[in-house]
Order: C-alpha cells, then sequence, then structure tokens
C-alpha cells in the first residue's frame, strides 16, 4: 500500500515537472520577446491560476493507461514524458473550457479560489486568456510530436473533441435562454445528450485515446472501449450534477449554480419524474432564480423527493452495470485501464 502510495506521488511529481517545461517553453515564445511589457508574467501568472491546481485525473489517466497497455514491457523516461505532455494538453483543454464555462455559468469559485475572471484586473480578459489555452495545445504538439507517426491522428482526435465539448456546451446554454425557459422539455434524454458530449469526450474518451495512439493502435478498432468510456462520462457527470446541489463546498472547490441557472441537471430531470402536480408548481415558480429564497425551495423539494436516495442508487446501478460491461471486454489490459478509471470516480466527494 505504502509502495503504491509513493507510486502515485512519485508520478504526480513527475507529471508536475513536466508541466514546468511545457509552461517556460510557451512562456520563452518570441511572441512574449520584450519581456518588460508584461506579458510573459501574464501569461506564467494565467497558466499557473489556471492549469495545475485541478485533481489532475485526466492528465495522469494517459500515463497510466499507456503504462498498462504496455502490459508490463518497459516504459522509458522518453515515453513517460510524451505521455505527460498530451495529460497536460488534457488539463489545458480543461482550463480553456473552464475559464471559459465559469464565466458563461456565472460562476464564483473554482478549485478552491476565485473564478479566474473574477479575479481583480483580470475580467474578461480571461475571454482572450481562453483562447490563448486553446492555442497552446498545438504548439505542445508540434513542439514534442511532429515526428511521430501518429501526430496528424493526435490533432485530429483533439479537433474532434474540441467541437464536440463546445458542441455540448452550447446545448447547455441554450436551453436556460431567457423567455424559452421550459421545464417540459427536460427529459433523461436531453441531459444525456448535453452532458455526453460536454463531458464525457474530453474527460473520459480523449485520455484512453491519447495512450492508444501513443502505444501504436487505431482508435477504429476500440468503438467498444470507447462506449464504456462515454458511458462512464456521463456517470461522472450526473455526480458532477448531484455534488453540485448535494456537495460540501469546500471539498469540490466550488459553488453550486445549476439550480439558478436554470440547467437541464441530472437533479431536476429525476425532480420532475419523481414530483406530483403540486410539487410541479413549486419548481415551475423557483426554479431558475438568483434568488436564495427560490433556491431554497428548489432544494427543499429535492429533499422531499429524497433525490439523495434515487442517487445513490443510481450511483451503485452504474457501477455494477460498468463493472459488466468491462468484464466482458477480451483484453485484461484493457480491462485494467477502464476499471483504474471507474476506481478514480466511484463515489467521489470530489
Ligand atoms: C462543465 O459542465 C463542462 C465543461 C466542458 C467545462 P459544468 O458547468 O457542470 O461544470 P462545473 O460544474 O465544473 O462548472
Ligand atoms: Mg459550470
Ligand atoms: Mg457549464
Ligand atoms: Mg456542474
Amino acid at each position: 500500500m505504502a509502495a503504491n502510495q509513493n507510486g502515485r506521488m512519485d508520478l504526480r511529481a513527475t507529471f508536475l515537472e513536466v508541466y514546468s517545461v511545457l509552461k517556460s517553453e510557451l512562456s520563452n515564445d518570441p511572441a512574449f520577446e520584450w519581456s518588460d511589457d508584461g506579458s510573459r508574467q501574464w501569461v506564467d501568472r494565467m497558466l499557473d491560476y489556471n492549469v495545475p491546481g485541478g485533481k489532475l485525473n485526466r492528465g495522469l489517466s494517459v500515463i497510466d493507461s499507456y503504462k498498462l497497455l504496455k502490459e508490463g514491457k518497459e516504459v522509458t523516461e522518453e515515453e513517460v514524458f510524451l505521455a505527460s505532455a498530451l495529460g497536460w494538453c488534457i488539463e489545458w483543454l480543461q482550463a480553456y473550457f473552464l475559464v471559459l464555462d465559469d464565466i458563461m455559468d456565472g460562476s464564483h469559485t473554482r478549485r478552491g479560489q476565485p473564478c479566474w475572471f473574477r479575479v481583480p484586473k483580470v475580467g474578461m480578459i480571461a475571454v482572450n486568456d481562453g483562447v490563448l489555452l486553446r492555442n497552446h495545445i498545438p504548439r505542445i504538439l508540434k513542439k514534442h510530436f511532429r515526428g511521430k507517426p501518429y501526430y496528424v491522428d493526435l490533432l485530429d482526435l483533439f479537433n474532434e473533441v474540441e467541437f464536440q465539448t463546445a458542441s455540448g456546451q452550447m446545448i447547455d446554454l441554450i436551453t436556460t435562454l431567457e423567455g424559452e425557459k421550459d421545464l417540459s422539455k427536460y427529459s433523461l434524454s436531453l441531459h444525456r445528450r448535453i452532458v455526453q458530449y460536454k463531458t464525457a469526450y474530453y474527460s473520459f474518451y480523449l485520455p484512453v485515446a491519447c495512450a492508444l495512439l501513443m502505444a501504436g493502435d487505431n482508435l477504429d478498432n476500440h468503438i467498444d472501449v470507447k462506449n464504456i468510456l462515454i458511458d462512464m462520462g456521463i456517470y461522472f457527470q450526473v455526480q458532477d450534477d448531484y455534488l453540485d446541489c448535494f456537495g460540501d463546498p469546500e471539498k469540490i472547490g466550488k459553488i453550486g449554480t445549476d439550480i439558478e441557472d436554470f440547467k437541464c441537471s441530472w437533479l431536476v430531470v429525476k425532480a420532475l419524474e419523481k414530483c406530483n402536480e403540486e410539487q410541479k408548481k413549486i419548481l415551475h415558480a423557483h426554479y431558475g432564480k438568483p434568488d436564495p429564497a427560490d433556491v431554497a425551495k428548489v432544494k427543499t423539494l429535492y429533499n422531499e423527493l429524497n433525490l439523495q436516495g434515487v442517487f445513490a442508487e443510481f450511483e451503485s446501478k452504474s457501477y455494477e452495470k460498468l463493472t459488466g460491461s468491462i468484464e466482458a471486454h477480451p483484453s485484461k489490459a484493457v480491462q485494467a485501464v477502464l476499471m483504474s478509471f471507474l476506481g478514480k470516480i466511484y463515489k467521489r466527494q470530489k
């Protein structure tokens, strides 16, 4: 156990060293040659604030998955560096989406600190910082992967997944438009569409797809793996929706805004499924209002409907189903990759 813990800590430390390398490569870009204009310091501070402060699950998973796919064969230092660089590309992608997501969702905190756009003097410069974060990804890929046979596939993968995520974010946002607020269109199938696109591809499929490409595999050979990862991503976003209301802000590092924002959250979909006519009126009257008194009414209703119990049931059912699909996979190495993902998120509190 102790050895495992240490192994994990070493991996995290190595991973963070790679972050420093990538950061200095990016901030030493000729674009910031006139270092007296503060641009290099801005990029450094912006990166440190937004990129490395999360759980790093997505990034670390690339290295984990690559090692498992190698089935115990030796993994060189260079391979660990490259897998880490790909892991960081995913963390960069996540930072880019989160900086913009927090503006659009009107959020207050992220990872236990104010959202980047709420930091004094940042404000809407955060929009351009998001664009910069996004542009760092192809720069990292160009610098470290240009000569690899899978370079084009990597670029295509990141482009594809970015498109999917942005499309998910779009549906997530336009369902909440003023004047079109309509709870009756909120269903499990709409929820599934939103979360599959906004979360599952970049959080679950992308890390494994990166590891597979590095291992010389073709992604088209792994449609079954992709489907399991998508289901896991949907389960993960249901947890995110649950924690938005029932999680401890100290632990998750953010304050929920889904009720105020009229989001098509898993919780409101379940509430609509379970409520009687009387309770439905309460939802219609108070969901999507900024006033804390309205939010409190919705939360009371969630408790009356025992949504915590409904979620606990969903969580164990999802775990069983996912384990079943994973065990049916022919490759032990792939099983190990998928089980390690599932183990990291099952019953998470943050
Ligand atoms: C976030 O969905 C999805 C992306 C692509 C950032 P969300 O707004 O529920 O995330 P969070 O709860 O972290 O703000
Ligand atoms: Mg958000
Ligand atoms: Mg959002
Ligand atoms: Mg959320």
